[in-house]
């Protein structure tokens, strides 16, 4: 909810420079700048109840579905059919892509979408798989992730800043089945176009309710926006161990593409470590429904949620935003 990082200061001449004031340009008063510094735009807060009610929206689709929104099911072509809708809304052109090589047949398509603004040679991604194992509904994993996403991707078109880089956001098909959708994708690249991909954040189970605070490659410099935000919160983040090579980023990793993202945790447990410096329970996994029918919208760690879709914010405006 908070936002720990202080709003940046210009010169009052530098932001003419560049353009549209923000809406809230007056500089604290007790900052001791001059009085024509403004604040510069800053990562939004982005609004956990609104990733709540998308998370709820996909828990309704895997209900009248047979319980759940695996790859290949009625319940995945409705979550992508919800998520293309609110893009589209919001001013996205989107891409429904299908995956003809590789994945479950009958496996419905991956969903990209770009926001048309900065450096079209500068790419920045953020993907989340969309689709569930066929035990449950897939809350933690991974509505929990595509929701993150979708209420970021939705924040930045609201905010509309002025942007240095291009984000582009990806739904991924068939990750349960083996990170088919997003092979796809990245084997669909022309050299010249996975080469503009300056980096991809992966965003996997992040609302783990006995979870922790884990980075993809948390030591590397895409990782460093990511672990910067975990840090300003006092969260002590560590390396995803867990989940290395298991999810989306890897096809991207195997690219030679720069990879990080966050998760909170699957069926591995807890140490008395983590537990002293996190809380929760040690000896439990992060995730006690992992694959099973009671991930559903009480599997839902609205805490960890919360500072996942803010620190996306927070690397998305970093990487991207002028
Ligand atoms: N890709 C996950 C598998 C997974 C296993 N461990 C972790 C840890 C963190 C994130 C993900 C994972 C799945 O979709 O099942
Ligand atoms: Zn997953
Ligand atoms: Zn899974």
């Amino acid at each position: 909810m908070r936002r720990p990082f202080a709003v940046a200061s210009f010169s009052l001449a530098v932001v003419l420079g560049c353009g549209t004031l923000p809406a809230a340009a007056a500089a604290p008063a007790d900052t001791g700048r001059s009085a024509t510094a403004v604040n510069a735009l800053a990562a939004p807060d982005v609004d956990v109840t609104k990733v709540r009610a998308h998370l709820s929206e996909l828990s309704a689709i895997a209900a009248r579905n047979g319980g759940n929104r695996r790859s290949t099911t009625q319940g995945y072509r409705d979550s992508v059919a919800y998520v293309k809708g609110k893009l589209q809304a919001a001013g996205y052109t989107v891409t429904e892509q299908p995956c003809t090589s590789g994945c479950t047949s009958g496996a419905g398509p991956n969903l990209i979408a770009e926001w048309p603004q900065g450096d079209a040679n500068n790419v920045y991604m953020f993907g989340a798989h969309l689709d569930s194992v066929s035990a449950g509904p897939g809350m933690n994993d991974n509505g929990s992730g595509s929701a993150a996403l979708l209420e970021n991707a939705l924040a930045l078109a609201q905010q509309n800043p002025a942007m240095r880089n291009r984000v582009r956001f990806a739904w991924w098909t068939d990750e349960e089945q083996g990170l088919n959708g997003s092979n796809f994708y990245v084997r669909s690249l022309s050299s010249t176009q996975r080469s503009g991909i300056r980096a991809y954040y992966n965003f996997d189970m992040v609302a783990s309710t006995n979870g922790g605070y884990f980075i993809n490659r948390i030591t590397t410099s895409a990782a460093a926006p990511m672990k910067a935000y975990w840090d300003s919160l006092g969260l002590q983040p560590e390396e995803n161990t867990e989940g290395a090579g298991r999810s989306d980023d890897y096809p991207f990793q195997q690219a030679g593409i720069p990879t990080s993202g966050y998760a909170m945790g699957a069926s591995a447990r807890k140490t008395s470590a983590q537990a002293a410096k996190w809380g929760g329970t040690a000896g439990s996994a992060y995730d006690p429904c992992y694959h099973r029918s009671c991930d559903t919208l009480t599997n839902i760690n609205t805490t960890g949620l919360n500072r996942a879709a803010d620190g996306i914010a927070h690397t998305l405006w970093q990487q991207a935003v002028s």
